[in-house]
Formats: structure tokens, C-alpha cells, sequence
């Protein structure tokens, strides 16, 4: 925009940025930070009044990160590092969230962000090149680059059960849980879900609970977490090595550096050498079980042999046979759905005021004003507990109606599933970046490095961009039908696609099926970003 149509615009009311970012989360604000130093105009819009995204909005009992502390925190900042100390392995979300609040201190980046306000269209105009930006408080702005910071689990859903607005009691939902908590002492309580949000809560509710009714449609692999306190000597040596660990996480499939892949098959170890690693895996603690050796998320057999590891593993520790039957998991290879950080879960079940509900065999039918039917029975509650997840991965993008070249509604593009180069952008949307988006590692991933991986490269793509006279950048529909089909070419070559995950859309009546994370590994992912941008941005079109 020149001098003179920003002049305008601002007389018209309609400020002017280089660039907008939609969310204040760990993506948002390292973004802010990052356009900043280019030397940019930006402007953060974030629905919830104040930063942390994820760890803003859950606030559930029990909400605790799956990624280790040490590795799931920023590595772009000496200083931040070495100034901020983790307390326990896995980080609680207070922690989180103190880390979050800090670093937007440090930074200073409350001054660019606008929150209590959620954007809810963006308008591409190709004569001026420009986004049109709205929110819900009535802001309407201007924006070169438009960079949806959004997240990959941030659109809460509430299946739609009839009769929910029925319902007498308290309900709530763990992916926007009040900021006050809830007091659940003496209460009858019903949680549907149990991925990791149930699993997490659960126990920590049924302390309180007078009885609690967990309502399960999918038994799901939970492991312990093996959480506990960080020692200093711990904290001290990450210090030291904070910022050659993320280069090296970069250099992983995971992100993660806190244990290494196996890459022996299954059929080339004995059935010793195999029980033993899956026994120290299983032992230690979080995801390194899936790392027991090289074919467990490619070959039926081989994932079978940790499935039964670790089915044993849970059923020694649940007493009744009969909830056995309900909780261990036989619909699905282990990991294809994520895996569940288990902290006194299984163990919940053994307590006498605690029961279970299959509801994959009787359904949820409705809810009336007292309570939870299932297979005809009603089970009386005073507050119901929703950890029935998000629309993973699309929800929160689309939730903004967003309008590119020729009037193309990116949600009509993606009616039949996201269609994105390199999970960045999409074809007709000029100047228009997603941080860990559709067909990037993302989800699959320590989300910090992969949010950093994206963000550095959209900060160096913007930097050409603005240095060079180019007035937009925007992926080209063969460099995009490439990348989806290979996308969905590596997703078949593992067992993802065969759980009703929330990877593939299936948690969501009516979401295309459709394997949304690439699953190729962060390393072999970095080094596409890095050869695409070698290539002058090759597979995007550049336009004076
Ligand atoms: P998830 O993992 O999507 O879990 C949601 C749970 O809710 C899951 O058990 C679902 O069963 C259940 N669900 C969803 N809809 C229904 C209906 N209609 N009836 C009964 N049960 C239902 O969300 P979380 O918040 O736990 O975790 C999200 C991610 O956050 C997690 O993976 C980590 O990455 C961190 P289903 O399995 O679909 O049969």
C-alpha cells in the first residue's frame, strides 16, 4: 500500500498492517517477535484475553503437556532459556502458561496483540494485493500477509447430543474450562472422552467426586507418563545444551531428542531382545515405546507385538475382569491414535465410586434434564464434563471465513479435505501462511519445534519478499496436488489411516477422512522447506 491509499485508508478507518497474525499462542507470539525484527508493521488478534493459545483455553484438572518440559519450550532464545526453570518432567499447564506469560513479557509483546477479539473473515483483493482483516469487536483492517497462528487443537466441539441444552446440572468442557476451576467435592459427575483430556482429568476429578460415570467410545492405549520432579543437575545441563538439543531435535523425526528411534525390525530381533526394549521403553515412560524398533507404525505384525505389551501391561494394573473388557484397547494398532500419558488413570477404575460406560456398544442416546442416557439406562449426574476434543487440525482455520483470489472460499476449497502446499499455503490464497498447518509434521511432532521450523521460514520467505520487491507469494495448484499426494502417499504407507482418529477427521460426523499431518519426519520435512527456499521459493509463484 502507498503512503497515500494508507493515508486513506486510515481516514476511512481502516488501519494499515504489513502484516497480520491470528493467535497469540507459542506460534503467534514467536511470530510477532520474529516480524518485528524485519522491521514490520504487525498486529496479533487473539480471542482470549491474554497469551498461551492451547494452554491459555485448557485449564482442566490434570492438563499437563505429553512433551517433555525441557524439549517443549522455546530454543530461539539464550536468554530465555537460561533465565526460565522447568519444576517436573512432563510441564502442568499453570507452568506453561507462566512460561508463556513471561516470555510476553520479556518480549514485550503485549503492545501488538488485540485480545478479547476474534477475527472472523479475511478478504483477499487482488488489485491492491491486500487482505481485508475482520474481527468480532468490529476492527477492520488492512494486511499485506496474513499468518493464521490458530493451532492445531483449538476449535473445542460438544457433539451434538440431543437434549444437552436440557440439562439442569453444570457442564463444561476441558478445552475451555473456567479460569475459576470448578469444585467437583460431593458431586455426581459424568466425563464423555477419554483421549488424553479425559485421561488426564479423570483421576484427579474422581478425588473429588462423590461418584463419577466415565463415558468411553474408544478404549485408547495409556501409558504411564512417568512424570516427577526436574533435579538441578538436570536443569543446570539443559542449559548448556539447550540450543544445540533443538538443531539436534530438528535433525529427528519427532522433534525429540529425549530417546532415540530403534531402527532394527521387529523380525530381525529375537523375542527377548524385543520384550526388553519394549519393557525399558514402557518403563521410562512417554513416547520412546513407539520408538522400540523401526517397523512398529509400518507392519500390522510388528504393531501387534507392542499392542500386546502393552494391553498386558494395563490389564495387571485394573482388579475387575469385567472393566478389563471395556477399557483395554482392540480396535486399532497402538499409536496410530495418540498415545495416552497415563498418571493413576487405569488405577481410577479400581475405586468404588467410579464406573464405566461403553458407549461405542450403547451409544449416548440424549441427555435429559437429570442426566446421561445410554443404552436405555439413565445415568443421573450434577455436572457433565465434555473432553469430546476439537476440530483438529482445519477447525480453527476455517472457523474464519476466509475469501481468496476470485472470491474462492477456502472453506469450499477444502470441503473435501485441507489442500495446502507444504501445510503453509494453498493455492488462490496469496500472502497467506499457516503455522503448522494441514500436511506439515505438526500434530506428529514436538508442536515447539515445528512451529519454529515454520515460523523461521516464513520470517526468511517474508524477508525476500519485502527486500526484493515482490509483492506476493502463492502456491502453485501442481507444486499443491504434488504435495497432497505425497502426503497421502507416505500416510498410507504407515497404519495411521486405519483408527478413527482425530488425525484423520473421524471424531467430527461428516469431516472428510482425510490423514492430515505429514508423516514424514521433521528432519526430512526441514530439508524441503530448506531446498524450496535454495530455490527462489520453488512450487510458490512470486509476483512483482
Ligand atoms: P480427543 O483425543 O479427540 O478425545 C476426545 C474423546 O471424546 C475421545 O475419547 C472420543 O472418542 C470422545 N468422543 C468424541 N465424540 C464423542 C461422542 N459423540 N460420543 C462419545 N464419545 C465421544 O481430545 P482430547 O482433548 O482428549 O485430546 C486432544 C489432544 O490434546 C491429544 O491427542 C493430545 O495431543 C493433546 P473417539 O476416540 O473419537 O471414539
Amino acid at each position: 500500500m502507498t503512503r497515500e491509499e494508507n493515508s486513506a485508508a486510515q481516514a476511512n478507518g481502516t488501519a494499515h498492517f504489513d502484516a497480520v497474525i491470528v493467535g497469540a499462542g507459542f506460534a503467534g507470539m514467536y511470530m510477532l517477535h520474529r516480524l518485528r525484527a524485519l522491521g514490520l508493521s504487525v498486529r496479533v488478534f487473539e480471542t482470549g484475553d491474554g497469551v498461551g493459545g492451547t494452554w491459555y483455553w485448557n485449564r482442566y484438572p490434570g492438563a499437563r503437556c505429553d512433551v517433555e518440559s525441557l524439549e517443549y519450550q522455546y530454543g530461539f532464545s539464550d536468554d530465555i532459556q537460561r533465565e526460565w526453570n522447568w519444576t517436573e518432567r512432563y510441564a502442568a499447564q499453570p507452568e506453561i502458561l507462566r512460561y508463556q506469560n513471561y516470555v510476553a513479557d520479556k518480549l514485550n509483546l503485549r503492545k501488538d496483540i488485540q485480545f478479547s477479539t476474534r477475527v472472523t473473515s479475511a478478504d483477499y483483493d487482488a488489485r491492491s494485493g491486500e487482505w481485508t482483516v475482520e474481527t468480532d469487536r468490529g476492527d477492520r483492517v488492512q494486511t499485506r500477509f496474513c499468518i493464521m497462528a490458530t493451532g492445531c487443537l483449538s476449535a473445542a466441539r460438544v457433539p451434538d447430543f440431543p437434549g444437552v441444552e436440557d440439562f439442569d446440572g453444570e457442564t463444561y468442557h476441558t478445552g475451555a474450562w473456567p479460569h475459576e476451576g470448578v469444585d467437583f467435592t460431593g458431586k455426581r459427575v459424568g466425563v464423555i472422552g477419554t483421549g488424553s483430556s479425559g485421561v488426564q482429568s479423570i483421576p484427579i476429578i474422581a478425588e473429588q467426586a462423590k461418584h463419577l460415570t466415565v463415558f468411553q467410545r474408544t478404549a485408547n492405549f495409556t501409558l504411564p507418563a512417568g512424570n516427577r520432579p526436574l533435579s538441578k543437575e538436570e536443569i543446570t545441563a539443559s542449559k548448556e545444551t539447550l540450543l544445540t538439543d533443538r538443531q539436534h531435535a530438528r535433525e529427528t523425526a519427532g522433534g525429540l531428542i529425549c530417546f532415540e528411534y530403534n531402527e532394527a525390525l521387529a523380525e530381525e530381533m529375537t523375542p527377548e531382545a524385543r520384550e526388553k526394549e519394549l519393557r525399558e521403553r514402557w518403563t521410562q515412560g512417554g513416547f520412546a515405546f513407539l520408538g522400540s524398533y523401526g517397523d512398529i507404525m509400518a507392519t500390522k505384525e510388528a504393531n501387534d507385538i507392542a499392542a500386546d505389551f502393552a494391553r498386558a501391561q494395563m490389564r495387571s494394573v485394573i482388579k475387575d475382569p469385567a472393566i478389563v473388557d471395556i477399557l483395554l484397547p482392540d480396535d486399532h494398532p497402538v499409536g496410530v491414535k495418540r498415545l495416552c500419558l497415563d498418571t493413576h488413570y487405569l488405577e481410577t477404575f479400581n475405586l468404588p465410586h467410579v464406573d464405566i460406560v461403553d458407549v461405542r456398544a450403547n451409544p449416548i442416546e440424549r441427555i435429559t434434564k437429570s442426566g446421561i442416557v445410554s443404552g436405555g439406562r439413565e445415568y443421573e449426574v450434577d455436572v457433565i464434563v465434555f473432553a469430546t476434543g476439537f476440530d483438529a487440525m482445519t477447525g480453527a482455520i476455517l472457523g474464519v471465513d476466509i475469501t481468496g483470489r476470485d472470491g474462492m472460499k477456502l472453506r469450499d476449497k477444502w470441503a473435501a479435505g485441507p489442500r495446502t502446499y507444504l501445510g503453509l499455503g494453498s493455492a488462490g490464497f496469496p500472502n497467506l501462511f499457516f503455522i503448522t498447518g494441514p500436511g506439515s509434521p505438526s500434530v506428529l511432532s514436538n508442536m515447539i519445534v515445528s512451529i519454529e521450523q515454520h515460523v523461521d521460514w516464513i520470517t526468511d520467505c517474508l524477508s525476500r519478499l519485502t527486500s526484493g520487491n515482490v509483492r506476493s507469494i502463492e502456491a502453485t495448484p501442481d507444486a499443491e496436488d504434488e504435495w497432497v499426494a505425497h502426503v497421502n502417499e507416505l500416510a498410507s504407507e504407515t497404519l495411521y489411516p486405519q483408527a478413527n482418529s482425530w488425525y484423520m477427521g473421524a471424531n467430527i460426523p461428516g469431516k472428510p477422512r482425510v490423514f492430515m499431518p505429514y508423516t514424514g519426519g521433521v528432519n526430512v520435512y526441514g530439508e524441503k522447506l530448506a531446498e524450496v527456499a535454495a530455490a527462489d521459493y520453488e512450487g510458490f509463484r512470486l509476483d512483482a
